[in-house]
């Protein structure tokens, strides 16, 4: 295989540990703090997971190694979507691990959670594992979005670790796969199987963060990619002065991305989709606030802006999520297959018109045709609307196009308005990791089997104190079933891991809320050029506004 000269470079660099374990596996002890509780419905969840909840926090400091020596087999899984470090954690487990005994071995579950199930993995060894070393992308085992969820997957599993010998899985995922180890780990528990399971915090979103866990990894390295690209677009459009770029980021239930590209470039518009659920925001409101901006640039001639959007805006905004259910329940079961026979839009859109409430058809009505057909095109294997795939840039670029041209009717605006629309989402899952990302990843592989070491299960890897260089970070470990509550999923109570939504009272966005006047209507941009990863630690080691900002309060 021909390589880049960025990734043969990669290969070399040695990633950053905390102090705590930089210095060899016979000087890491650990200490115990205090018992722990979940966030909320302690009552619930200490009832559904009575083998591990409460259990004590976890800190590793620099003293003797106190484990206990026995053979490790340990395997991993990557789960969900992809986020760059996933291969580091993986190297950081592998080398602990193999420092700790050679004997040891750790096994890759291919494809996702999938692999655990079908019994499909593969072994480790020095050569394999040394192709990876700081590379982005998850392609050194493949992930997946399967859910390990229902007992019958567990007992599964139980067999094919007592096959391979395994007595402990290392779960890489989100909120959700997170969740499921937790479950699993008490599944574990009760059936006396001896095999521990410890989480990592992964996605891009950046929405499996709390009190303990500062951030996912991969949202460093993927905020810095698509602000590259926004910074770049900001330039071009700085230059032509001709375009407005409606771009979409990626975070379908958080806008955590948006924000910090917002921090990181300055745009002249950042929608936050947890704002836009708090003030009730309609769809007119939103195109009539980017029209503002581009009415008052274009009357001082600067006929050119960049607006950032989050991929999952539109189901914050409580009227379109309205029109969604009706669409799902229009085209619910039989209802569908009537619909589908009609052969031209004009009938469909009467039946779309007798289907749907007055409120849900005004707004049905605004929408431009792309969109509306789009809605009816696109769904997901039970009928519903996916609404993820709406193009949502496309939508505000093109209902501010009609409130433009009342402005000019009415005379209050005499610019000229042409937009060009970007998604970026796919483009940051994969890029080389930062450094902060690949220090941040290897730690938490290198952490995940100190934990599975001193013989916990149901733990969190926990690297933290984070926005300081990577000596002082702090690792150990956080029971998951302190970060669960129970929430109302598909029907039914459930325990899981509260998802992080941006705070509007968190220190990121009070300072895009303080900022974001002058950028509207100025041109404030910041280029932030492309990421670093040699050179002088100010340009190649900082983290994210958003973490620096966090960790002001
Ligand atoms: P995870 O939550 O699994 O980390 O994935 C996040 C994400 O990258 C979202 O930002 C995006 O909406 C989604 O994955 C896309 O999913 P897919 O890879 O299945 O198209």
């Amino acid at each position: 295989m021909k390589l880049s000269p960025l990734q043969q470079a990669r290969y070399q660099y040695s990633p950053k540990l905390p102090g705590m374990l930089a210095n060899g596996i016979s000087e890491i002890s650990v200490k115990e703090g205090q018992e722990t509780q979940s966030v909320a419905d302690q009552g619930k969840i200490a009832e559904l997971f009575p083998n591990t909840y409460g259990k004590k926090e976890i800190t590793f400091e620099k003293g003797q190694n106190t484990s206990t020596s026995q053979k490790q087999v340990v395997g991993v899984i990557l789960s969900g979507g992809q986020a760059p470090g996933g291969h580091n954690v993986i190297c950081g487990l592998y080398d602990a691990l193999k420092q700790t005994n050679k004997e040891n071995v750790l096994y890759g579950f291919k494809n996702g959670p999938i692999g655990l199930i079908e019994d499909d993995l593969l072994e480790f060894d020095d050569a394999y594992i040394n192709e990876y070393r700081n590379t982005g992308g998850f392609d050194i085992i493949g992930s997946g979005r399967t859910k390990l969820e229902t007992n019958e997957q567990f007992a599964i599993a139980v067999d094919v670790c007592k096959k391979h010998g395994i007595n402990a899985i290392v779960i890489i995922g989100g909120d959700d796969s997170n969740t499921n180890a937790a479950v699993l780990a008490e599944y574990f528990a009760a059936h006396n199987t001896g095999i521990q399971v410890i989480g990592c915090p992964k996605t891009i979103d950046g929405d499996l963060k709390n009190e303990d866990i500062e951030c996912s990894f991969g949202f460093d390295t993927a905020c810095k990619t698509y602000s590259e690209l926004i910074g770049n677009i900001e330039r071009d459009a700085n230059s032509a002065k001709k375009y407005w770029h409606f771009i979409k980021v990626m975070g379908r239930s958080a806008s955590h991305v948006a924000l910090e590209c917002a921090l990181e470039t300055q745009p002249n518009i950042c929608l936050i989709s947890e704002e836009v659920a708090e003030k009730a925001m309609s769809l007119s409101t939103i195109a009539n606030y980017i029209a503002d901006s581009v009415e008052a640039r274009g009357n001082k001639g600067m006929n050119f802006g960049v607006a950032v959007i989050p991929e999952g805006v539109v189901e914050f905004v409580p009227e379109f999520k309205a029109l969604i259910a009706e669409i799902n329940e229009l085209l619910a079961g039989e209802k569908a297959d009537a619909f589908n026979a009609l052969s031209t839009w004009t009938e469909k859109y009467a039946f779309i018109e007798q289907g749907l409430t007055k409120e849900s058809m005004g707004v049905f009505a605004i929408l431009p045709q792309g969109i509306q057909q789009q809605l009816f095109l696109e769904r997901d294997p039970h009928g519903n609307v996916q609404v993820s795939l709406i193009e949502s840039e496309k939508l505000f670029s093109a209902m501010v196009a009609e409130n433009l041209k009342a402005r000019k009717a009415n005379g209050t605006y005499n610019g000229k308005f042409n937009a060009l629309h970007h998604f970026f989402g796919y483009e940051g899952r994969c890029a080389f990791p930062s450094n902060f990302d690949s220090d941040y990843c290897y730690s938490l592989g290198f952490n995940a089997f100190m934990l599975i070491q001193y013989g916990y299960t149901g733990y969190l890897s926990k690297v933290s104190n984070l926005s300081k260089p990577a000596i002082e970070w702090v690792a150990g470990g956080m029971p998951i079933t302190k970060m669960m509550n129970i929430e109302r999923r598909h029907g039914e109570d459930k325990p899981v891991i509260r998802k992080a939504l941006v705070e509007l009272d968190g220190n990121p966005f009070k300072y895009f809320a303080a900022h974001r006047e002058d950028w509207a209507v100025n041109t404030c941009y910041i280029y932030p050029g492309a990421i670093q990863y040699y050179g002088p630690a100010e340009v190649c080691d900082i983290t994210t506004r958003t973490l620096a900002l966090e960790s002001e309060k």
